[in-house]
């Protein structure tokens, strides 16, 4: 039975969250390595969209969105509090994260406004991280991706925002034998290279 195979992108959030779960869950993948300027005939194929990450089942199921991929890996049926979570983050917090850190890429965009409203968001999670219960592994998975592009924009400014909690939270994450594995450097995936297994 062949492995199914992941299209990712090492540095991309949502490739991120997926191969955190494929980690967690210790799901052996074939992982090719995307360079978006040059995405694979045989990704465009199955995923015309273009976009990474992709997971391409061995019976030709094809899930292409980050989160469904994470569902499927670990089994995952978000709560009502997991789900306004990451519909938070992929729409309000991604949605200003673009326009801070491409302002270019957009029209008439103010990087210094759209920080602040990303930072809205991240006041509301660094008051909810610091209550009593933990978020799950797999949601905490879904959401630092972003909140490390965010931070990693202008280090010296996120590190001396008053988000106590949200450093400690970010740091955890970034320091963990998970995330280094999630983080192992591949080359470029080429039609005919040799097989890389993830993870
Ligand atoms: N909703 C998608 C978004 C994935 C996404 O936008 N990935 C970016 C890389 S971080 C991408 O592939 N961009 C290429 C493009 O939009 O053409 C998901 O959750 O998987």
């Amino acid at each position: 039975m062949p492995l199914p195979i992941l299209y990712s992108f090492r540095r991309c959030p949502y490739a991120i969250r997926a191969r955190m779960s494929i980690v967690r869950e210790d799901y052996a993948v074939e992982l090719r390595e995307v360079v978006l300027r040059d995405r694979p005939d045989h990704m465009m194929e199955i995923s015309p969209k273009g976009t990474v990450p992709v997971l391409l089942l061995p019976d030709g199921t094809v899930i292409e969105e980050s989160l469904e991929i994470m569902q499927h890996v670990l089994d995952w049926e978000l709560s009502e509090e997991e789900a306004h979570w990451v519909e938070r983050n992929d729409e309000e917090f991604k949605f200003h994260l673009d326009r801070y850190k491409y302002p270019n890429r957009y029209h008439d965009v103010d990087k210094v406004e759209h920080r602040t409203l990303a930072s809205a968001y991240l006041i509301d999670l660094d008051a909810r991280l610091g209550e009593g219960s933990a978020f799950a592994p797999q949601l905490n998975d879904a959401l630092f991706p972003f909140v490390r592009q965010f931070a990693n924009h202008d280090r010296d400014w996120f590190d001396v925002q008053p988000w106590a909690n949200v450093h400690a939270w970010l740091a955890e994450h970034l320091d963990s034998e998970e995330f280094k594995r999630c983080m192992k450097k591949e080359k470029q995936w080429l039609e005919g290279a040799e097989t890389v297994l993830f993870p």
